[in-house]
């Protein structure tokens, strides 16, 4: 039987969130230090036999983007039908370099890589459920299906895709943990604090890469 210091079977799958240009020192949603958790996630990666990507993938006229409200900016809320809404600068549209995956980023043993955040109306910080709370993405039944019962999470950012993908995980049933230096958050008016109490209370677990790799 297959064992490791690290515990890391094959029922554990790394999650690589939203590792894009965008989100990148020079990318549309920037996040600070963004391009500090590659060198990480590379030297995580290998330690998995089960690897899924993700790509924040809107379309250029997205509910999401302030441009698309008149008289809005970046960072604002506004309502929508299923929630409050952040206003976010145009970021990973579709099909451009912004929404690329970072070049430097090698997990090439990565099984899928899943898009999210394309329908117009509804933003999807989750890899599991859109905004709206019922638009599954599918990624919980191919886990599923493919004897997955622990995600460890990682990559942008934090207190949003991040955690929004970890309480996901933890309402599919999944054992959750997040790799926290292979992560960096945008922390928007004490954002990072209630993902960080949010996750506590949902038993996601944190840990560094150390502890993986240790
Ligand atoms: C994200 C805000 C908007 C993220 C994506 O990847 O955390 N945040 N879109
Ligand atoms: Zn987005």
């Amino acid at each position: 039987m297959p064992s490791s210091q690290s515990g890391i079977d094959e029922s554990c799958c790394l999650l690589v969130v939203d590792a894009q240009n965008g989100f990148m020192p020079g990318g549309g949603l920037p996040v600070a230090d963004g391009d500090a958790v590659v060198p990480v996630i590379n030297r995580v990666a290998p330690l998995f036999a089960n690897a899924v990507l993700t790509q924040d993938w809107h379309p250029a006229d997205h509910v999401s983007f302030a441009a698309n409200h008149p008289g809005r900016a970046p960072f604002e809320t506004i309502a929508l039908p299923y929630g409050t809404q952040v206003l976010w600068p145009t970021h990973c549209v579709q099909g451009t370099p912004d929404a690329e995956l970072h070049a430097g980023l090698r997990v090439t043993q990565a099984q899928l890589v899943l898009r999210k955040g394309f329908h117009r109306e509804v933003d999807s910080y989750s890899a599991f459920v859109e905004a709206d709370g019922t638009t599954t993405t599918g990624l919980a039944a191919y886990l599923q299906a493919r004897g997955i019962r622990h995600v460890y999470l990682c990559g942008l950012a934090t207190d949003y895709c991040v955690a929004w993908s970890a309480l996901d995980a933890r309402k599919a049933g999944f054992a959750a943990t997040v790799i926290e230096d292979a992560c960096r958050a945008i922390d928007l008016d004490g954002s990072l604090a209630r993902a960080r109490a949010d996750m506590e209370a949902a038993g996601v677990q944190r840990i560094l890469s150390a502890d993986l790799t240790g």
